[in-house]
Parts: C-alpha cells; sequence; structure tokens
C-alpha cells in the first residue's frame, strides 16, 4: 500500500512537471553545449561550474514516472533509488559536484545538468525541501525551502541544460535542488 501511494505521488507530479514544462525542451541539449563552450572560451577563469548528476534507470523510471522522465543509460532503478532513499535519506549518485566551493562575489555559477533527469538549481535563504513531498519526508527535509515554492518552469534544467547564477556578497548562500532536496551546492565568499 504505502507502495502505491508513493508512486501515484510521484507520477502525479511527475505529470505536473511535464506538463509545465515547455515544448521546445527536448531539443536543447545542443543550445546547452553552445552555452558551454561560448563560456569557457571566453571567461575560464570567472566562471564557477558546479555539476548536477543523477544516475536513474530509464526503463524503471519512465515506467513509474512517465516516458521521457529519464534520457540516459543504465543507473539506479527506481525501486532502489526509493530503498536508498528511506535507508540514508539520501542517493549519492543523485549529487552536486562540488558540495562546497568558494567563489568571489560578482562570479558567475554555472550549473551543468549531466543526469539524465531534470533539477533546479535554486539560491535558498536556508536548505529545506522541495517540491515533491515523498522525497522531502525521505529525505528528512520536512519543511519546504520558500523559494521552491515560487519555481517557474525555467527554472528546471533538463538533461545537458545549463542555469547560471552570480555570485551575491553574503558569507554563505545556497542553492539547492527543488526536486531532489539533498542536491546542494554551499558557496562561500572570500
Ligand atoms: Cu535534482
Amino acid at each position: 500500500m504505502r507502495t502505491g501511494l508513493v508512486i501515484v505521488a510521484l507520477a502525479g507530479i511527475s505529470a505536473g512537471l511535464i506538463g509545465c514544462g515547455n515544448a521546445s525542451r527536448p531539443a536543447e541539449p545542443s543550445a546547452g553545449t553552445t552555452e558551454i563552450s561560448d563560456v569557457s572560451s571566453d571567461a575560464n577563469v570567472q566562471v564557477r561550474r558546479i555539476t548536477m548528476m543523477d544516475a536513474c534507470d530509464p526503463t524503471t523510471f519512465n515506467a513509474v514516472l512517465g516516458p521521457g522522465t529519464c534520457v540516459r543509460n543504465g543507473g539506479v532503478t527506481f525501486d532502489n533509488f526509493i530503498a536508498q532513499l528511506t535507508r540514508n535519506q539520501k542517493v549519492g549518485s543523485w549529487h552536486n559536484a562540488p558540495p562546497t566551493t568558494i567563489a568571489r562575489e560578482g562570479q558567475t555559477l554555472l550549473a551543468i545538468n549531466q543526469g539524465g533527469e531534470a533539477h533546479t538549481f535554486t539560491p535558498v535563504a536556508e536548505y529545506g525541501g522541495g517540491i515533491i513531498p515523498i522525497l522531502n519526508q525521505l529525505s528528512g527535509n520536512p519543511v519546504v525551502a520558500e523559494e521552491c515554492d515560487n519555481l517557474s518552469p525555467g527554472d528546471f534544467v533538463p538533461p545537458g541544460g545549463t542555469d547560471e547564477a552570480v555570485v551575491g556578497a553574503e558569507s554563505v548562500q545556497r542553492f539547492m535542488c527543488c526536486i531532489h532536496p539533498w542536491m546542494r551546492t554551499t558557496v562561500q565568499t572570500h
């Protein structure tokens, strides 16, 4: 019964995400690639790259969450993903790299989605939960980060896509995925 509820919850939200998404997304990976090379050629020193990673298994994730949810080869099955999350409050293959970094005010953070699912790179005042209640519950983040309640469709970074943020003046700045709330990068300024 519990598993059935989990699946229904995730499937419903996945359908919502797809519904909000913009129709041009599947064609974006090539645009994302261009953007990455442009950035690295003109301002390599200025840009701090952060990689958003996952290891979704397309066969099982798409069966549960809907076609196109996961686009990559092989990986962690959906049941294993839920089992790891239940056991560890995170799934290690779903992570930001690096989890912490030092940057200057004004420096650009370039978040690159190298996984097979959509992620967000959302600046938050405090870490918390995201938009999928069951993932918040299993990861031990019952209080939703306020910023995750105010996402727009463009905040979802598709596989191969990128997002950018500029480092502000605060000494500690936090960025998280509003889908998988354990995916975090803490930026310290100097
Ligand atoms: Cu994510």
